[in-house]
């Protein structure tokens, strides 16, 4: 038996030319610290890589897409001393992924990693439309003081010119202060509160992002705690694993980058929500290269 764990099932690039070939990318970006309440957000990347243990996973994604070493991992951005200089070197580190015409899947961190990495695109070459699956709107001007806290990201992403449309799917928890910057922005924000969640209305969304550029930011606290139990805000009456792993499969649009936060590795049982979020970016990548293929 092979003694030594296989990251990410197999699906990392281990040689130059696979590296070099190499479409899409892995990149962690392990900061915690704009989190409102629990610690333990900065180990996402590490605790995805290793949760999917190539000895008891395959390679092969749902919809049949072999993915063994076509993912490059670039490792974890190094922090800086203060948020916003790390805030710089993640949205530098999207940029330049973009300019090397590869697809970004980040690892959070928190949601606050979501706003670097977004203004990253920036350098694409068109507007991008946003797809935020969460239990919070996370649309708070500023949050205890703090305009870069963890509760802010959908505002911050609202301010971007780049930012065609902001689709949020699987609130629960709107409050009055944040439904009124939602209808100041009712133009570009569509909000589809977890209770509104059916074939229909996912169809509908999917039916208007069809065949543009779409960059997903998936806190894993959208799902059910049943399913994702390993995250800091926990919300019940959230999505099973089927219905995003539906949405991810069943996406017409041209998915341009994504990102996966908000996994509490202190919070997490058995590693569950780990694997989920291991198995929801390989579907999402075993997706992106069918569809480019
Ligand atoms: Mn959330």
């Amino acid at each position: 038996m092979n003694t030594e764990l296989i990251e990410f099932s197999g699906c990392f690039a281990r040689n130059p030319g696979e590296i070099e070939a190499a479409s899409l990318v892995f990149l962690g970006l392990p900061d915690g610290s704009q989190s409102s309440y629990l610690r333990g957000c900065e180990n996402g990347p590490s605790a995805i890589r290793k949760a999917l243990d190539g000895r008891s996973y395959n390679s092969t994604t749902e919809l049949g897409v072999d993915l063994a070493g076509r993912i490059a991992d670039l490792g974890d951005v190094t922090l800086g001393a203060t948020f916003d200089e790390t805030a710089e070197r993640f949205r530098d580190a999207t940029t330049s992924i973009l300019k090397s015409k590869r697809t970004p899947f980040l690892v959070g961190g928190d949601h606050a990693v979501t706003v670097p990495a977004v203004l990253g695109f920036e350098a694409f070459p068109t507007e991008i439309h946003v797809v935020q699956i969460d239990a919070h709107p996370d649309l708070y001007p500023e949050y205890e003081g703090s305009r870069s806290s963890h509760a802010c990201t959908g505002a911050r992403l609202l301010e971007m010119n780049h930012v065609s449309s902001l689709t949020q799917i699987g609130i629960r928890t709107l409050t009055e202060e944040q439904e009124k910057i939602g209808k100041q922005h009712e133009d570009r924000l569509t909000i589809l509160p977890a209770r509104e969640v059916t074939r229909d209305s996912i169809r509908r969304i999917q039916e208007a992002l069809a065949g543009k550029p779409v960059y997903i930011t998936l806190d894993l606290d959208g799902l059910d705690p049943a399913y994702a139990p390993g995250v800091s805000h926990p919300v019940p009456g959230g999505l099973t694993s089927r219905q995003v792993l539906d949405f991810l499969q069943q996406a017409t649009f041209d998915l341009v980058g994504m990102d996966l936060v908000e996994l509490n590795v202190e919070q997490d049982l058995r590693s569950l929500t780990a694997i989920l979020g291991g198995h929801l970016l390989q579907e999402a990548m075993g997706r992106k290269l069918a569809h480019s293929a």
